[in-house]
């Protein structure tokens, strides 16, 4: 295959570096609910970025705010150091969270959040005597990004087999159940007694050999798989019973994807860590948070004060742009009630989505808030193929959407408008059609 030379020094990222080559998709500009693409086309984005840029794109306040930041204080190191602003940014945060999550720990990803959130629960163990509780357990067709911790918990089998051996861990069985849920509108009504299988974990394992149980409420890059009416309470429970720790990854729910501020919120079911990363900046700056529960955070306090309580962090945990991104990005969340917008606009893009149903190779579609899967007939032996052609078709046609193998996920910035979704559904009617 020719390689175009000018692409050829960056390993793009969970990209088909050479495919990529013969026909690169480049974006150069973007404000609002735009792209524009190198050849100065306009292309709607129906993903957010990546499932981050909340609040649109080319938000002035967060240009500014970090344009002004690394004037006054390019970098403070915050290892036995400190610049107010990350304290005053932290404070802001854990204000926005359930009750007990009031401690937080910053990192630079998802993925960097995930794994601090992993080391916190065995110390946790640790420090209060309990240093055998160490296995975890996460769930099949989760993501919890790319690092060691993140890929022994997940459960994407593509993301894993290279890459072993892993951590100690189990996974929960997947909730998709397209039998008797499939088409679902919102929560499916089906199948909280997955949930179960998280009992019989423990009665083989031991519950005091195990550290936490994480799981995305709404599992996003599996193709966005929405829990069943009551399964995230039942998991709770169970934890609650046997002493576990329950992580909630809302690395793509945080910050106003359900139309509340945390899925924790929206399913009244409050985790004892959650992890956050895109919404925190807008996708602006690079940032990952653990928001830790109080009781958690004071289990460490003890012994001399001296003694650094846990040995874990990042050079460039609360780096001062990060932060004042992130406070911008607060800004706008605040003024514009971002955080709860979707709520309303849910309802709306419920129906847009269902439209596409009865159209050719619609297997299934999934929604909460303002994301949604749809998912497609895969090619015959050829898994994914069909959803990346419906991906550049889609592009083609001036709209960004993402494809997890077969499934279409929608997750559009939360000020999206009718208008948009009108065009976002024309424009996967117009490419279902072309690919059938
Ligand atoms: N946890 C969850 C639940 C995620 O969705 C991560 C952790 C890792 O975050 P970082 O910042 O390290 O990437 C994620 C990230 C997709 C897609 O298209 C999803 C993610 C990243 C890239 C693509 O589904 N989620
Ligand atoms: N590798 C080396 C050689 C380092 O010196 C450091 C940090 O000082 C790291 C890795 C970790 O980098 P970071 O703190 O940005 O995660």
């Amino acid at each position: 295959m020719p390689q175009n030379d000018a692409l050829a020094a960056f390993w793009m990222p969970f990209t088909a570096n050479r495919q990529f080559q013969a026909a690169p998709r480049l974006l150069s500009r973007a404000e609002g609910m735009y792209y524009w693409g190198d050849d100065g086309r306009e292309i709607l984005d129906a993903t957010a970025g990546l499932w981050c840029v909340n609040a649109g794109h080319g938000r002035t306040e967060i240009t500014t705010a970090i344009a002004e930041q690394t004037r006054r204080l390019d970098f403070a190191p915050t290892f036995q150091m400190g610049h107010p602003l990350a304290f005053a940014y932290a404070e802001r945060l854990v204000r926005l969270l359930p009750a007990p999550l009031k401690r937080v720990f910053f990192t630079n990803s998802g993925s960097e959040a995930v794994d601090t959130a992993l080391k916190i629960a065995r110390a946790y163990h640790f420090v209060r005597g309990e240093a055998q509780r160490t296995i975890f357990i996460g769930r099949e067709r989760a993501y919890h990004g790319v690092g060691f911790g993140g890929l022994s918990v997940g459960g994407l089998p593509n993301n894993r087999e290279a890459f072993g051996p892993l951590l100690e861990a189990e996974h929960l069985p997947h909730t998709l159940d397209q039998e008797r849920n499939s088409f679902a509108r919102g929560l499916p009504a089906f199948g909280a007694e997955c949930a179960d299988a998280l009992e019989a974990l423990i009665a083989t394992l031991g519950a005091e050999r195990i550290a936490a149980v994480i799981v995305e409420p709404v599992a996003g890059s599996a193709g966005v798989i929405v829990p069943p009416v009551g399964y995230l309470q039942r998991l709770r429970n169970i934890c609650d019973r046997h002493g576990l720790l329950l992580i909630f990854d809302e690395v793509i729910t945080g910050f106003g994807r359900l139309g509340t501020p945390f899925a924790a919120d929206y399913f009244g079911v409050i985790p004892d860590m959650l992890t956050t990363a895109k919404g925190l900046t807008n996708g602006a700056v690079p940032m990952g948070a653990v928001f830790v529960g109080d009781q958690i955070f004071q289990a460490f306090m003890k012994g001399p004060e001296e003694r650094i309580e846990l040995f874990h962090g990042y050079t460039y945990s609360g780096h001062p742009l990060a932060c004042a991104a992130g406070m911008a990005t607060l800004d706008i969340y605040e003024r514009e009630s971002l955080l709860t917008r979707g709520a309303h606009v849910a309802p709306l893009f419920e129906d847009a989505v269902h439209s596409l149903r009865g159209l050719p190779l619609v297997r299934d579609i999934r929604n909460l808030g303002l994301m949604a899967g749809i998912e497609l007939e895969p090619r015959p032996n050829a898994v994914g193929a069909r959803g990346y052609d419906a991906q550049v078709q889609a592009l083609q046609r001036g709209l960004l959407v993402r494809a997890t193998g077969d499934t279409i996920a929608l997750s559009p910035p939360l000020i999206v408008e009718g208008t948009h979704l009108d065009r976002i559904i024309q424009t996967l009617r117009d490419v279902l059609r072309h690919l059938a």
